[in-house]
């Protein structure tokens, strides 16, 4: 075994990556992902055991939370990138080590290593394997990635100039926590609900950071055909790069389009200014293989899903940016102030063939929970009259296996009078599907982004105030997720911190939850996986 990673559900037999990721993150990549993560428990530790107040470190606050990011499935493959972001961490440290004195450190705290055959060298002693115990491996690994998740989400909200220290806080006390062996499977069990609260908080952060900026998500039909100019497309989850990249593409005769998770960006008010910000391009991340080649023209990635591109050609196209890279893609990277310049992506644009156009009509988005809000009387009307039997939350990812077009299968074999609460890039197996609307109310509510499921949380609570429910599981609402890399891991946390019940997770249930903390969670939580089409909407009609 040259590697070990199981944080996400592609993961290999459904067990664990051991030669190469699925997702092509090689040994080295994978090695030093582990020992990135370690130098910031490292960091963790210091600052839990030195008693040092987040308020004054802000610099390792945000290093910390772009460190985490860099890890996530599918954001970072470049070596040399996460390699430097290893020495930067391990130079916080030893600067942060000097407000300290009279406590016995751990070894995270105090490794050092001096080139990239010692980092390989440490790393392989640090991984995730390095936890004997499978049930605590398990929990302590849910926590990571549940964390990993919190840090993307907070980074974000960070880059739109909002924080909340209390949740930088959380990460430190909770990284430190994960090497802590005094603490039992049930202290364990107690941190990942309580990592779950503060996904709520980081969802919050960012939702404040995005509409106190851009405006509240309003209902907006997306062109999803082409128009004839040369063109950029632009992907993940980051607005402000969005921003940015349209300012400056202002008058240049370059559209820009979105593609997968930064759809939901048309929903915002702010964007729809820029009379050159086109439409969407194709579907979620993964069909990037083809869609890419059509589209003719440069890509941005902001963040992940980043799949390794097959040919030179489009490796040469490919930009990153923020927590994002890719070996041989030119990375953009901000001033002092933030600023980004695009001058490069846009120079390049001018060059290419305007993308080829691979489908037409429109998607109809925006249902985040103002939105949703300012429809209530009409939604709450529909659940009384019975015309709305029941809401499907059906948020997440996508992802390659052939085994989730049951989505695709169960979204359309779904009783006429129930209507779907999406989020994230799990959308595209239905999106596009016209399944009709109820009394003017579409079938497929799209909120938003992955992190947006905050939004669908914030309407679950809202019904069941109008409803006078005690209890948000007394709600017309059943829960089926699609989970594919660590957000949605930490939105999971966050709908069991809400104390929302009988979630079905699928394709297939985490390879990192061990039989028994699997066991635990449909026990205390009733998690289930999915079954068939047919018997699933059954069980979830209470046929
Ligand atoms: Fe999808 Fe990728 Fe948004 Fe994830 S594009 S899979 S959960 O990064 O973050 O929904
Ligand atoms: Fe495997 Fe997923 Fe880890 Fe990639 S992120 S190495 S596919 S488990």
């Amino acid at each position: 075994m040259s590697m070990f990673c199981f944080q996400c559900q592609e993961t290999a037999k459904g067990t664990g990556c051991e030669i190469k990721g699925v997702c092509g993150k090689n040994e080295v990549v994978a090695k030093l992902q582990d020992l990135l993560v370690y130098v910031t428990k490292g960091i963790a530790d210091v600052v839990v055991k030195g008693e040092i107040d987040a308020k004054s470190i802000s610099e390792v606050n945000h290093q910390v939370l772009k460190s985490l990011f860099i890890t996530i499935t599918n954001a970072n493959f470049d070596e040399d990138a996460i390699e430097k972001q290893i020495v930067k961490m391990i130079d916080l440290r030893n600067q942060l080590k000097k407000q300290v004195s009279g406590v016995k450190l751990s070894d995270a705290a105090e490794f050092e290593v001096t080139d990239r055959a010692s980092m390989l060298e440490k790393a392989a002693k640090v991984g995730v394997l390095s936890t004997e115990n499978e049930d605590v491996r398990s929990l302590r690994e849910m926590i990571i990635y549940g964390l990993k998740g919190m840090a993307a989400y907070t980074h974000h909200a960070l880059n739109i100039g909002k924080e909340n220290l209390d949740i930088n806080a959380f990460i430190y006390k909770a990284l430190a926590a994960t090497m802590d062996d005094s603490l039992t499977a049930d202290d364990l069990v107690a941190l990942t609900l309580k990592t779950g609260e503060h996904g709520v908080s980081a969802m919050a952060l960012l939702d404040e950071a995005n509409t106190s900026k851009y405006g509240n998500p309003e209902i907006t039909s997306v062109n999803i055909g082409v128009r004839k100019n040369p063109a950029i497309l632009i992907s993940g989850h980051d607005l402000t790069d969005l921003e940015q990249l349209l300012e400056q593409t202002q008058g240049t005769g370059v559209d820009v389009y979105t593609h997968s998770e930064m759809l939901p960006a048309h929903y915002y008010p702010a964007f729809k200014k820029y009379d050159n910000f086109a439409g969407n391009y194709g579907g979620s991340w993964w069909q990037q293989i083809t869609e890419f080649e059509t589209f003719n023209g440069p890509i941005l990635f902001t963040t992940n899903c980043i799949v390794p591109p097959r040919s030179e050609e489009i490796r040469g196209r490919i930009f990153t940016s923020g927590a994002s890279g890719y070996p041989g893609c030119s990375h953009i990277v901000p001033d002092e102030n933030g600023k980004k310049d695009f001058t490069a992506i846009i120079e390049m644009a001018k060059k290419c063939k305007p993308p080829v156009e691979i489908e037409t009509g429109n998607i109809v988005g925006g249902f985040a929970h103002n939105q949703v809000i300012a429809l209530a009387d009409k939604v709450v009307e529909a659940v009384k009259s019975g015309a709305i039997k029941k809401f499907f939350v059906m948020a997440g990812c996508d992802g390659r296996m052939k085994s989730r077009e049951y989505y695709t299968s169960f979204a359309e074999k779904l009783p006429k009078d129930t209507v779907i609460l999406t989020a994230g890039c799990a959308k595209y197996r239905y999106n596009k599907l016209n399944l009709g609307d109820i009394g003017g109310i579409p079938r497929v509510l799209d909120a938003g982004q992955c992190n947006d499921s905050y939004s669908l949380a914030v309407i679950a609570l809202k019904l069941k105030e109008v409803f006078g429910l005690d209890d948000v599981n007394e709600l017309p609402i059943a829960y089926n997720i699609a989970w594919y890399e660590q957000k949605a891991v930490i939105v999971l946390l966050a709908l069991l911190s809400l104390g929302v019940k009988n979630i079905h997770l699928g394709p297939t249930l985490p390879g990192f939850l061990s039989p028994n903390v699997a066991k635990v969670l449909v026990e205390k939580f009733g998690i289930a996986g999915v079954g068939t089409v047919e018997d699933d909407i059954k069980l979830f009609m209470g046929e």
